[in-house]
């Protein structure tokens, strides 16, 4: 049994649909991130750095105390890893597959975050910043429609990677981007949007929250933190 801690983002989305495609039994821990509940103590014991998607594995592999870990794309690894799918066991197909997923969390996540932060969130519109990412967001883009024109997947069979990369895209006309310009992603998106497991993570999410989740007090707890003061010591 694995407890996923989540929020209806596109980080949270990852692993729903993971969880969704490979079966593995799962609870839904909603922690909602505009209301501040990712600073609860008790959360933080399992996600320091206070950011969903977190789970915990009540049975892992080593019969050892349950494990928790934190980072949308080591919890993919992990449950790719467990359950042996959606990550291929050849070391060049296993690469490339990695290569794809590291890209999207050092780039394609926030760099695409920092868009939206920008062009939607900001209280001031900044001029640079929102060229800044825009300009960077069209560039990724561009990186991924030329690696989906030559592979049907981002590395070769549907993986992981695709299930990192899928759920930012779900936001592409919020981050400015006419799929119509990248016609290999909309193949792509298309697609993966059709698979009963990405529709029931989708719809699971909708049962959790139909709102948005940034109004103005939100604004404050999400985008206002500084350094957290140490408790319990
Ligand atoms: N690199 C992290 C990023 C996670 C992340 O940014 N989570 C956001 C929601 S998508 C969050 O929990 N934000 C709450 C906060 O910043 O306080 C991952 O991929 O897991």
């Amino acid at each position: 049994m694995i407890d996923l801690y989540y929020w209806t983002t596109p980080n949270g989305h990852k692993v729903t649909i993971f969880l969704e495609e490979s079966r593995l039994e799962y609870g839904l821990k909603p922690v909602n991130i505009a209301r501040g509940e990712q600073f609860d103590p008790d959360f933080l014991k399992i996600s320091p750095n206070n950011k969903i998607p977190a789970i915990v594995d009540h049975h892992p592999a080593d019969s050892g105390d349950p494990l928790a870990l934190f980072e949308s794309g080591e919890i993919l690894l992990y449950l790719a890893e467990k359950c042996g799918r959606f990550l291929p066991p050849t070391l060049r197909e296993r690469h490339l597959c990695l290569q794809w997923l590291f890209w999207q969390m050092g780039g394609f996540g926030p760099m695409l975050g920092q868009n939206h932060h920008f062009s939607q969130y900001a209280p001031e519109k900044i001029p640079y910043a929102i060229e800044r990412y825009q300009k960077e967001t069209e560039r990724l883009y561009g990186v991924l429609e030329d690696q989906l024109a030559e592979h049907l997947y981002v590395a070769g069979d549907y993986s992981i990677a695709d299930m990192a990369i899928y759920p930012w895209v779900v936001s592409h006309a919020k981050q400015g981007i006419d799929l119509a310009v990248f016609p290999h992603i909309r193949r792509w998106y298309a697609d993966i949007k059709a698979r009963p497991a990405v529709i029931e993570a989708y719809r699971k999410a909708e049962a959790v929250n139909s709102a948005s989740t940034v109004d103005e007090n939100s604004r404050k707890i999400l985008f206002g933190q500084g350094r957290r003061a140490k408790t319990g010591s």
